[in-house]
């Protein structure tokens, strides 16, 4: 039963899945991170060389991180609002750096996929797709592109490139965390494809008065548990500053766990990380998700949302989020600790 997979079958197969396609939409996680919207870009780049087929990709939610925008844009990739799209006018529906029924990607799990490429822990659902390559143990879904990319010989273009190294970087902390050989491997090859340049100028893209309001908020909130840090943001448009800050606060001296909170039209989204080589936030975000929300990720790094039922009052809702904390903290090494804040 053993096949032995290799990066030559694999593009093989994708290959067939998405031979005689005209169009393809390629579906990224909802508010999409470097990795997602360099990896749809690595996706359509292929699927445009071997076959000529014309892709789009869709999200749902906002892009609300500036760094995400100014990769959106030196990319030149219009995304798509996934909930205004006939799915039927595509001829193919591809899934990249997210899987069906994952609580980070709003699209419908019955509809069948051809192809999903990720790198977070398999989901019973992404099994019926017709094409599936999933590695949890990859850092970036880019690196798996990268070898497809490769494999297939296709020339990359300075801007994918340049996406992809940044794709690279952020999932993996600069490849310091949750990375292997492949991710360096991608990173190295990609490199000298890459502008160091522009690729400085997207990671320091000019942030908007918001952006230090809700970090000022992330500041005064965030409360020291031990070696923990927890920080409730409130409400927000979007959540990416949610996770932001749970990677901001890692930072603090002595902290090895931070779980950062906050309010979006109607869900609590928590971001979780951790140092702790033997911690498994994905377990403990897919918990705190319970029943009737979503949570996983991977050991380092995770996330959960949880939704809150009609009609709960502000208090009610700072209620569940302190009993999402104390059950954080349970999970973590106790919640017997009294917590002080960051900030004096
Ligand atoms: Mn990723």
């Amino acid at each position: 039963m053993a096949r032995r997979v290799t990066p030559v079958t694999r593009l093989a197969r994708l290959w067939s899945v998405l031979a005689g396609a005209k169009t393809m939409l390629i579906v990224v996680q909802n508010n999409p991170d470097p990795d997602a919207i360099a990896a749809a870009a690595a996706l359509r780049e292929i699927a445009k060389q071997i076959h000529g087929t014309a892709c789009s990709v869709a999200h749902a939610g906002v892009v609300g991180r500036a760094e995400n925008k100014a990769l959106l844009d030196y990319l030149r990739l219009n995304t798509r609002e996934l909930e205004t799209l006939d799915l039927e006018r595509f001829e193919r529906i591809g899934m990249v750096d997210a899987q069906p029924g994952a609580g980070n990607v709003n699209f419908d799990p019955s509809v069948r996929l051809d192809v999903v490429i990720d790198h977070h822990p398999i989901r019973r659902e992404t099994r019926s797709a017709r094409f599936t390559d999933v590695r949890s143990r990859y850092g970036a879904t880019c690196s798996m592109l990268y070898e497809y990319l490769s494999t297939a010989q296709i020339e990359i273009p300075t801007r994918l490139a340049t996406a992809m190294i940044y794709g690279i970087r952020s999932d993996t902390q600069d490849l310091g965390r949750e990375s292997t050989k492949a991710d360096v491997e991608a990173y190295l090859g990609l490199y000298p494809l890459a502008n160091a340049r522009v690729l400085g100028r997207i990671v320091s893209a000019p942030l908007p008065n918001s952006y230090f309001s809700k970090l000022r908020v992330a500041l005064d909130q965030a409360m020291v548990y031990g070696n923990r840090i927890v920080s409730d943001l409130g409400e927000l448009d979007s959540p990416e500053m949610v996770a932001e800050a749970a990677d901001l606060l890692l930072r603090a001296e002595d902290v090895s766990w931070t779980m950062c909170s906050g309010v979006i039209e109607g869900w609590i989204h928590l971001s979780l990380r951790t140092t702790d080589r033997d911690g498994n936030a994905g377990r403990i975000a897919r918990n705190l998700g319970g029943r009737r929300g979503f949570g996983g990720g991977h050991g380092a790094l995770a996330a959960s949302q949880i939704p809150i039922p009609n009609g709960r009052t502000k208090r009610e809702v700072k209620n569940m989020i302190k009993s999402l904390t104390r059950r954080f903290l349970k999970a973590t090494g106790g919640d017997k600790v009294s917590g002080s804040p960051l900030c004096g």
